[in-house]
């Protein structure tokens, strides 16, 4: 049965065994909602990494405020929606409508005097193109696993026993890796059976153009790292993807306005060595002149977008869309929204089952299964064959399963570790024809037949080499 079919028979059927206690009932059709709804994507990581401007950039739009205030404490919804709405959750009385205020093209919350920690979640409904398929979730920034703001995050993300957790999928940001950051993750990886892999995380390197100082080459040395902190063991076992974004610049490319462009060009004619030496720090730049104009211009570009839009301008870009699609199509945006695609868009009905069956497994469990309904949970775990291909991912990603290195780079990628679609999963181009995806599926079927009978592998390793086969099986005779 397909998979999402059957997380919906076992909540209805858990709705009818728990149809005497109102709550747990009222929290499984929660369930049985949200998996129509759009994926959930949380945004995490320590104070200032720069989360609030990367979902400003993804929505395209200044919607997350990114200065101090009580509002970056708490956590916030993002959502698609008819019309612009804010709703503010307190943790204990009903919800509020607050004031939608936009000033300067950015949208202005005003919790209204509520304290952050008494505020459970603010709910921002705002009519976004992408905010369709995702609903996007700001939280607080993590600065030690101990702190009060933090245990708000954790606990958010990674919830006890009585409250579900909330977010499909996270994206977690860093400057570089910290040893708190290696904490964290590990703190919200799953366990057990389901959540056995990372498979819900991709890492971002946020605030890469301030990387190697704010050379032109930022972004290749902070691309280089991602790709280094993709085979490390201690991350390739939290988290599916490393990619390295500039939000900032995204940010800016995606709203620069004729008057930013205006005075970037006046820079730009500036004796070169002049700039460049201005540019060094904000301080010097704002010596020179510290008039309202060049502060604004730090704030929206930082100094590396300042640099890489005046020498765009000097090499002879005459508009503001050629270089804010240039700023864009540099800050690595592009990328990260490719990898979003792969490992959650492509994977949201897998992702929707997964929440809700963490959901019910928790409510099963908490009395001591008293229903009978734990079976058919493992039931479905252990019969999915999507949920067998992700446990073996994370486990060949951690190391707890060794194949040889290209035998192991050939299983991932056949498990969907690059992406969901049969050619991807073949290493064939997006567009091959039926025939060629066939046949090549048919070769990997064979040859991975063999290495399930190799008798180098141990046991571990032979099982995984099954799964593998399951997964051709599978491509050649699409259910
Ligand atoms: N240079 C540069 N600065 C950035 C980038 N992203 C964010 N910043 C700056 O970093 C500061 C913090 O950015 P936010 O987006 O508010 O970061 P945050 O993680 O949401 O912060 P908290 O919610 O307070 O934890 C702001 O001054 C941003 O302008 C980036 O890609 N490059
Ligand atoms: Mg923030």
């Amino acid at each position: 049965m397909i998979l999402s079919h059957a997380v919906r028979q076992v909540l209805h059927t858990a709705l009818a065994a728990y149809h005497d206690q109102p709550r747990v009932a009222e929290h499984l059709r929660h369930q049985l909602r949200r998996l129509d709804e759009p994926l959930r994507v949380a945004i995490a990581g320590k104070v200032k990494a720069g989360k609030s401007t990367l979902l400003n950039a993804l929505v395209g739009e200044a919607v997350a405020p990114t200065d101090a205030g009580e509002c970056t404490k708490v956590v916030t919804w993002y959502r698609n929606g008819p019309a612009p709405r804010i709703v503010l959750y307190p943790k204990e009385g009903g919800p509020a409508a607050l004031p939608v205020v936009r000033r300067d093209g950015a949208l202005e919350i005003d919790l209204g005097g509520t304290p952050a920690e008494r505020v459970d979640r603010l709910v921002v409904d705002w009519p976004a193109q992408s905010l369709r398929a995702t609903t996007l979730i700001d939280t607080p920034g993590v600065a030690s696993i101990n702190d009060g703001v933090s245990k708000r995050t954790v606990r958010f993300l990674e919830p006890d026993d009585d409250t579900p957790t909330e977010a499909d999928a996270v994206l977690y940001l860093m400057r570089h890796l910290h040893v708190a950051d290696a904490e964290f993750l590990e703190a919200f990886r799953d366990q057990g059976v389901a959540r056995a892999t990372a498979v819900n995380t991709v890492a971002v390197i946020s605030r890469a153009d301030e990387i190697g100082a704010g050379r032109l080459d930022a972004m290749f040395a902070a691309r280089a790292i991602a790709t280094r902190y993709r085979s490390e063991p201690a991350l390739r076992g939290l988290c599916q993807n490393v990619v390295a974004v500039a939000g900032l610049l995204a940010h800016t490319g995606r709203t620069l306005r004729q008057a930013e462009f205006v005075a970037l060009a006046e820079l730009a004619r500036l004796p070169r060595a002049e700039l460049d030496a201005s540019l060094l720090s904000t301080d010097r730049f704002l010596r020179a002149d510290s008039g309202q104009s060049r502060r604004e211009l730090v704030r929206r570009f930082g100094l590396f977008g300042i640099r890489l839009a005046t020498s765009l301008i000097r090499q002879g870009s005459t508009t503001p869309t050629a270089v804010a699609d240039e700023l864009v199509a540099r800050s690595g945006l592009g990328e990260l929204q490719r990898v979003l695609q792969v490992q959650f868009g492509e994977r949201r009905d897998l992702l929707k089952a997964r929440s809700a069956l963490l959901a019910l497994d928790r409510v099963v469990r908490s009395d001591g299964d008293a229903r009978g309904l734990g079976r058919e949970i493992e039931r479905i775990l252990a019969g999915a064959h999507e949920f067998a291909e992700l446990r073996l991912l994370g486990a060949l990603r951690s190391g707890l399963v060794e194949l040889p290195g290209p035998v192991a780079e050939e299983a991932e990628r056949l498990l969907g570790g690059t992406g969901n679609a049969p050619p991807a999963r073949l290493g064939l181009p997006e567009d091959a024809p039926r025939e060629d995806v066939h046949r090549a599926a048919f070769d990997a079927l064979r040859r991975w037949q063999g290495q399930a009978e190799n008798p180098m592998f141990g046991r571990r390793a032979a099982d995984a080499c099954r799964v593998v086969v399951r997964t051709c099986e599978g491509i050649l005779a699409p259910s």
